[in-house]
Protein backbone atom coordinates (compact mmCIF):
# COMPACT_ATOMS: atom_id res chain seq x y z
CA UNK A 1 0.00 0.00 0.00
CA UNK A 2 2.79 2.09 1.07
CA UNK A 3 4.35 2.34 -2.44
CA UNK A 4 1.30 2.96 -4.23
CA UNK A 5 0.26 6.37 -3.77
CA UNK A 6 3.67 7.37 -5.46
CA UNK A 7 3.15 5.02 -8.35
CA UNK A 8 -0.20 6.41 -9.01
CA UNK A 9 0.77 10.00 -8.57
CA UNK A 10 3.55 9.37 -11.42
CA UNK A 11 1.07 7.69 -13.94
CA UNK A 12 -1.18 10.86 -13.10
CA UNK A 13 1.62 13.31 -14.11
CA UNK A 14 2.59 11.07 -16.92
CA UNK A 15 -1.06 11.83 -18.41
CA UNK A 16 -1.16 15.10 -17.61
CA UNK A 17 1.83 15.33 -19.37
CA UNK A 18 0.20 13.24 -22.30
CA UNK A 19 -2.44 15.87 -22.51
CA UNK A 20 -0.61 18.69 -22.47
CA UNK A 21 1.96 18.04 -25.43
CA UNK A 22 0.29 19.85 -28.21
CA UNK A 23 0.41 23.55 -26.90
CA UNK A 24 3.80 25.09 -27.61
CA UNK A 25 5.39 28.25 -26.37
CA UNK A 26 6.65 29.03 -30.11
CA UNK A 27 6.41 26.63 -32.40
CA UNK A 28 4.11 25.00 -34.84
CA UNK A 29 0.28 25.61 -35.01
CA UNK A 30 -0.11 26.09 -31.32
CA UNK A 31 2.51 28.45 -30.28
CA UNK A 32 1.45 31.02 -27.88
CA UNK A 33 -0.43 33.47 -29.99
CA UNK A 34 -2.83 30.96 -30.91
CA UNK A 35 -3.11 28.69 -27.65
CA UNK A 36 -7.03 31.01 -27.52
CA UNK A 37 -8.14 28.83 -30.94
CA UNK A 38 -7.77 25.87 -28.95
CA UNK A 39 -8.57 27.29 -24.89
CA UNK A 40 -10.79 30.09 -25.17
CA UNK A 41 -9.81 31.65 -22.04
CA UNK A 42 -6.26 32.43 -22.99
CA UNK A 43 -7.73 35.31 -25.07
CA UNK A 44 -9.66 36.39 -21.74
CA UNK A 45 -9.51 39.98 -20.27
CA UNK A 46 -7.86 38.88 -16.95
CA UNK A 47 -4.29 37.06 -17.87
CA UNK A 48 -1.30 35.94 -16.62
CA UNK A 49 1.49 36.95 -16.62
CA UNK A 50 1.83 40.77 -16.27
CA UNK A 51 4.42 43.20 -15.96
CA UNK A 52 4.29 44.65 -12.41
CA UNK A 53 4.98 48.53 -12.86
CA UNK A 54 5.95 49.81 -9.16
CA UNK A 55 5.01 53.95 -10.21
CA UNK A 56 1.15 52.42 -10.72
CA UNK A 57 1.01 49.96 -8.15
CA UNK A 58 -1.21 50.42 -5.12
CA UNK A 59 -0.33 50.01 -1.44
CA UNK A 60 -2.83 48.83 0.50
CA UNK A 61 -1.92 48.47 4.12
CA UNK A 62 -4.24 46.15 5.23
CA UNK A 63 -3.01 43.67 2.74
CA UNK A 64 -0.68 41.20 5.59
CA UNK A 65 1.79 38.92 5.38
CA UNK A 66 0.91 35.42 3.65
CA UNK A 67 0.57 32.59 6.08
CA UNK A 68 2.33 29.91 5.06
CA UNK A 69 2.25 26.33 6.73
CA UNK A 70 4.28 23.58 6.39
CA UNK A 71 6.57 25.33 4.05
CA UNK A 72 9.93 24.16 6.09
CA UNK A 73 11.89 20.85 5.96
CA UNK A 74 9.40 18.39 4.47
CA UNK A 75 9.66 14.52 4.69
CA UNK A 76 8.86 12.32 2.74
CA UNK A 77 9.37 11.61 -1.18
CA UNK A 78 8.49 14.14 -3.99
CA UNK A 79 7.80 13.33 -7.77
CA UNK A 80 9.49 15.57 -9.76
CA UNK A 81 8.78 15.42 -13.42
CA UNK A 82 9.33 16.55 -17.03
CA UNK A 83 5.72 17.47 -18.59
CA UNK A 84 7.18 18.58 -22.04
CA UNK A 85 6.91 22.60 -20.49
CA UNK A 86 8.37 22.29 -17.70
CA UNK A 87 9.71 20.63 -14.55
CA UNK A 88 7.09 19.44 -11.95
CA UNK A 89 7.45 19.13 -8.18
CA UNK A 90 4.14 17.25 -6.91
CA UNK A 91 3.80 19.02 -3.19
CA UNK A 92 1.79 17.43 -0.37
CA UNK A 93 -1.56 18.89 0.92
CA UNK A 94 -0.06 19.80 4.62
CA UNK A 95 1.76 22.86 2.77
CA UNK A 96 -0.86 25.78 3.16
CA UNK A 97 -1.12 29.38 2.18
CA UNK A 98 -3.72 31.51 3.80
CA UNK A 99 -4.44 35.27 2.49
CA UNK A 100 -5.33 38.32 4.20
CA UNK A 101 -8.59 37.54 3.54
CA UNK A 102 -8.65 34.26 5.90
CA UNK A 103 -8.59 31.96 2.63
CA UNK A 104 -6.94 29.10 2.87
CA UNK A 105 -5.15 27.65 -0.43
CA UNK A 106 -3.52 23.66 -0.14
CA UNK A 107 -0.24 23.75 -2.25
CA UNK A 108 -0.65 20.78 -5.46
CA UNK A 109 2.61 21.70 -7.49
CA UNK A 110 5.10 23.91 -8.10
CA UNK A 111 7.42 24.16 -11.31
CA UNK A 112 9.70 26.77 -13.23
CA UNK A 113 9.77 29.11 -16.29
CA UNK A 114 13.06 30.18 -17.76
CA UNK A 115 14.71 31.49 -21.07
CA UNK A 116 18.28 30.64 -22.04
CA UNK A 117 17.78 30.46 -25.62
CA UNK A 118 20.97 32.81 -25.82
CA UNK A 119 23.21 33.61 -22.37
CA UNK A 120 21.17 37.22 -22.21
CA UNK A 121 17.77 35.98 -22.40
CA UNK A 122 15.57 36.02 -19.43
CA UNK A 123 12.84 33.34 -18.61
CA UNK A 124 10.74 35.06 -16.15
CA UNK A 125 6.99 35.67 -16.72
CA UNK A 126 6.27 38.77 -14.83
CA UNK A 127 8.18 41.33 -15.41
CA UNK A 128 9.05 44.51 -13.06
CA UNK A 129 8.94 47.69 -14.77
CA UNK A 130 9.84 45.77 -17.62
CA UNK A 131 12.67 44.04 -16.57
CA UNK A 132 12.68 39.55 -16.91
CA UNK A 133 14.27 38.52 -14.28
CA UNK A 134 16.24 35.10 -15.21
CA UNK A 135 13.85 32.55 -13.72
CA UNK A 136 10.84 31.83 -11.76
CA UNK A 137 8.74 29.68 -10.17
CA UNK A 138 5.83 29.03 -9.42
CA UNK A 139 3.99 27.45 -6.31
CA UNK A 140 0.16 26.76 -7.15
CA UNK A 141 -2.68 25.85 -4.66
CA UNK A 142 -6.30 24.95 -4.60
CA UNK A 143 -8.98 27.36 -2.01
CA UNK A 144 -8.85 24.84 0.70
CA UNK A 145 -12.96 24.47 0.46
CA UNK A 146 -12.81 22.32 -2.77
CA UNK A 147 -12.66 18.71 -2.46
CA UNK A 148 -9.42 18.97 -4.92
CA UNK A 149 -7.14 20.53 -7.27
CA UNK A 150 -9.78 19.02 -9.94
CA UNK A 151 -12.80 20.66 -8.94
CA UNK A 152 -11.22 23.90 -7.29
CA UNK A 153 -9.40 24.88 -10.78
CA UNK A 154 -12.89 25.86 -12.83
CA UNK A 155 -14.10 28.01 -9.83
CA UNK A 156 -14.09 31.44 -9.72
CA UNK A 157 -12.30 31.25 -5.93
CA UNK A 158 -10.18 28.35 -6.87
CA UNK A 159 -6.69 28.92 -7.60
CA UNK A 160 -3.79 30.50 -6.08
CA UNK A 161 -0.13 30.84 -7.05
CA UNK A 162 2.88 32.22 -5.20
CA UNK A 163 5.50 32.98 -7.18
CA UNK A 164 9.23 34.37 -7.00
CA UNK A 165 11.31 35.59 -9.62
CA UNK A 166 15.08 34.36 -9.58
CA UNK A 167 17.92 36.20 -9.80
CA UNK A 168 21.66 35.62 -11.00
CA UNK A 169 24.90 37.57 -9.92
CA UNK A 170 28.34 36.46 -8.73
CA UNK A 171 26.07 34.78 -5.68
CA UNK A 172 27.46 31.26 -4.42
CA UNK A 173 25.06 27.87 -4.74
CA UNK A 174 22.10 27.82 -3.28
CA UNK A 175 21.93 24.86 -1.62
CA UNK A 176 18.29 24.74 -0.99
CA UNK A 177 17.97 23.89 -4.89
CA UNK A 178 21.31 21.23 -5.04
CA UNK A 179 19.65 18.16 -4.72
CA UNK A 180 17.03 19.35 -7.47
CA UNK A 181 19.61 20.81 -9.34
CA UNK A 182 21.94 17.72 -9.73
CA UNK A 183 18.12 15.86 -10.37
CA UNK A 184 17.69 17.27 -13.91
CA UNK A 185 19.65 14.44 -15.63
CA UNK A 186 17.89 12.31 -14.49
CA UNK A 187 14.33 13.57 -16.13
CA UNK A 188 15.71 14.69 -19.56
CA UNK A 189 12.81 13.26 -21.75
CA UNK A 190 9.04 14.38 -21.50
CA UNK A 191 7.63 12.20 -19.18
CA UNK A 192 10.21 11.30 -17.06
CA UNK A 193 9.87 11.32 -13.61
CA UNK A 194 12.12 11.09 -10.27
CA UNK A 195 11.62 11.44 -6.45
CA UNK A 196 13.07 14.24 -4.42
CA UNK A 197 13.68 12.98 -0.40
CA UNK A 198 13.18 15.82 1.19
CA UNK A 199 12.43 19.46 0.67
CA UNK A 200 12.19 22.86 1.76
CA UNK A 201 10.50 24.96 0.31
CA UNK A 202 10.43 27.90 2.59
CA UNK A 203 14.46 27.76 2.04
CA UNK A 204 14.07 27.76 -1.24
CA UNK A 205 12.41 31.16 -1.23
CA UNK A 206 13.51 34.48 -0.69
CA UNK A 207 14.50 35.58 2.97
CA UNK A 208 12.05 38.33 3.07
CA UNK A 209 8.32 36.70 2.26
CA UNK A 210 6.59 39.38 3.62
CA UNK A 211 6.44 42.05 0.51
CA UNK A 212 4.50 40.87 -2.41
CA UNK A 213 2.65 41.98 -5.19
CA UNK A 214 -0.87 40.94 -5.72
CA UNK A 215 -3.59 40.79 -8.76
CA UNK A 216 -6.21 38.32 -10.44
CA UNK A 217 -5.21 37.23 -13.07
CA UNK A 218 -4.66 33.71 -14.90
CA UNK A 219 -2.77 30.64 -15.42
CA UNK A 220 0.51 30.90 -17.42
CA UNK A 221 -0.26 28.23 -19.35
CA UNK A 222 -3.36 26.31 -21.10
CA UNK A 223 -6.49 26.42 -20.48
CA UNK A 224 -5.28 29.81 -19.15
CA UNK A 225 -7.99 29.08 -16.48
CA UNK A 226 -8.73 32.62 -15.00
CA UNK A 227 -9.64 34.36 -11.28
CA UNK A 228 -6.48 33.19 -10.17
CA UNK A 229 -5.06 35.02 -7.06
CA UNK A 230 -1.67 35.94 -7.41
CA UNK A 231 1.21 36.54 -4.88
CA UNK A 232 4.28 37.48 -6.91
CA UNK A 233 7.13 38.44 -4.25
CA UNK A 234 9.21 41.29 -4.12
CA UNK A 235 12.19 40.36 -3.32
CA UNK A 236 14.03 37.19 -5.58
CA UNK A 237 15.47 33.82 -5.37
CA UNK A 238 18.97 33.96 -5.77
CA UNK A 239 20.87 31.20 -7.89
CA UNK A 240 24.69 30.72 -8.69
CA UNK A 241 25.19 31.59 -12.62
CA UNK A 242 26.16 27.28 -12.60
CA UNK A 243 23.10 26.41 -11.29
CA UNK A 244 21.42 28.75 -13.67
CA UNK A 245 22.89 27.05 -16.57
CA UNK A 246 21.87 23.85 -15.49
CA UNK A 247 18.07 24.52 -14.85
CA UNK A 248 18.04 26.28 -18.68
CA UNK A 249 20.12 23.16 -20.57
CA UNK A 250 19.54 19.63 -18.79
CA UNK A 251 15.82 18.96 -19.99
CA UNK A 252 14.19 18.13 -23.52
CA UNK A 253 11.40 18.78 -25.03
CA UNK A 254 9.37 16.39 -27.45
CA UNK A 255 11.58 16.64 -30.03
CA UNK A 256 14.65 16.02 -28.01
CA UNK A 257 15.07 20.18 -28.40
CA UNK A 258 16.47 21.50 -25.00
CA UNK A 259 14.15 23.16 -23.21
CA UNK A 260 14.77 27.34 -23.92
CA UNK A 261 12.25 29.84 -23.46
CA UNK A 262 9.10 28.40 -21.66
CA UNK A 263 7.55 31.53 -20.74
CA UNK A 264 4.32 33.43 -21.66
CA UNK A 265 5.04 36.54 -23.03
CA UNK A 266 3.08 39.41 -20.85
CA UNK A 267 -0.50 40.11 -21.14
CA UNK A 268 -2.41 43.64 -20.33
CA UNK A 269 -3.68 44.33 -17.60
CA UNK A 270 -6.94 45.80 -18.67
CA UNK A 271 -9.11 47.12 -15.95
CA UNK A 272 -6.74 45.16 -13.27
CA UNK A 273 -5.17 47.12 -10.36
CA UNK A 274 -2.29 45.13 -8.91
CA UNK A 275 -2.05 46.11 -4.77
CA UNK A 276 1.03 45.88 -2.46
CA UNK A 277 1.68 45.10 0.86
CA UNK A 278 4.94 47.21 0.98
CA UNK A 279 5.48 50.98 0.24
CA UNK A 280 7.37 51.33 -3.12
CA UNK A 281 10.15 53.56 -0.79
CA UNK A 282 12.85 54.16 -3.50
CA UNK A 283 15.59 53.73 -1.26
CA UNK A 284 14.19 50.42 0.34
CA UNK A 285 15.09 46.99 -1.90
CA UNK A 286 15.77 47.27 -5.55
CA UNK A 287 16.29 51.06 -6.76
CA UNK A 288 19.43 51.29 -4.75
CA UNK A 289 20.74 48.33 -6.41
CA UNK A 290 20.51 49.37 -10.16
CA UNK A 291 22.87 52.93 -9.18
CA UNK A 292 25.82 53.65 -7.66
CA UNK A 293 25.54 54.77 -3.90
CA UNK A 294 26.47 58.47 -5.35
CA UNK A 295 24.32 58.59 -8.43
CA UNK A 296 21.89 57.97 -6.23
CA UNK A 297 21.38 60.11 -3.48
CA UNK A 298 22.46 62.92 -5.99
CA UNK A 299 19.29 61.74 -8.27
CA UNK A 300 17.01 61.48 -4.75
CA UNK A 301 18.07 64.87 -3.68
CA UNK A 302 16.93 66.56 -7.18
CA UNK A 303 13.44 64.85 -6.60
CA UNK A 304 13.19 66.73 -3.70
CA UNK A 305 12.70 63.52 -1.50
CA UNK A 306 14.82 64.39 1.57
CA UNK A 307 12.96 67.02 3.14
CA UNK A 308 14.60 66.74 6.09
CA UNK A 309 17.85 65.01 6.57
CA UNK A 310 16.18 62.61 9.38
CA UNK A 311 12.60 62.94 8.84
CA UNK A 312 10.43 59.90 8.34
CA UNK A 313 10.37 59.47 4.48
CA UNK A 314 7.06 60.24 2.69
CA UNK A 315 6.10 57.78 -0.14
CA UNK A 316 4.22 60.48 -2.12
CA UNK A 317 6.67 61.14 -5.12
C1 LIG B 1 14.62 11.32 -28.60
O1 LIG B 1 15.75 10.63 -28.09
C2 LIG B 1 15.45 9.33 -27.59
C3 LIG B 1 16.71 8.76 -26.95
O2 LIG B 1 17.87 9.12 -27.64
C4 LIG B 1 14.89 8.48 -28.71
O3 LIG B 1 14.55 7.20 -28.19
C5 LIG B 1 13.64 9.15 -29.28
O4 LIG B 1 13.16 8.42 -30.38
C6 LIG B 1 13.96 10.57 -29.73
N1 LIG B 1 12.71 11.24 -30.10
C7 LIG B 1 12.61 12.02 -31.19
C8 LIG B 1 11.29 12.64 -31.43
O5 LIG B 1 13.55 12.21 -31.94
C1 LIG C 1 -14.33 36.26 -7.87
C2 LIG C 1 -13.72 36.82 -9.13
O1 LIG C 1 -12.59 37.26 -9.14
N1 LIG C 1 -14.50 36.78 -10.20
C3 LIG C 1 -14.04 37.23 -11.48
C4 LIG C 1 -13.68 36.06 -12.36
O2 LIG C 1 -13.31 36.50 -13.64
C5 LIG C 1 -14.31 37.19 -14.35
C6 LIG C 1 -13.78 37.56 -15.72
O3 LIG C 1 -13.16 36.48 -16.33
C7 LIG C 1 -14.72 38.42 -13.57
O4 LIG C 1 -15.78 39.06 -14.23
C8 LIG C 1 -15.12 38.04 -12.15
O5 LIG C 1 -15.32 39.20 -11.40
Amino acid sequence: MVGLLPVLALLLLGAQAQHGSQWTYSEGALDQAQWWKEYPSCGGKRQSPINLQRRKVQYNPSLKALNLIGYQSLVGEFPMTNNGHTVQIGLPPTMRMTATDGTEYIAKQMHFHWGGESWEISGSEHTIDGIRFVAEIHIVHYNSKYKSYNVAQSAPDGLAVLAALIKVEDFGENIYYSSFISQLDSIKHPGQSTVLSGLDIRGMLPENLHDYYSYGGSLTTPPCTENVSWFVLANPIKFSRAQCWKLENSVLDHKNNTLHNIYRVTQPLNNRVVETNFLNLPNECCESQLYPTKFYNKLKNSKKLLKKKKGKESHEE
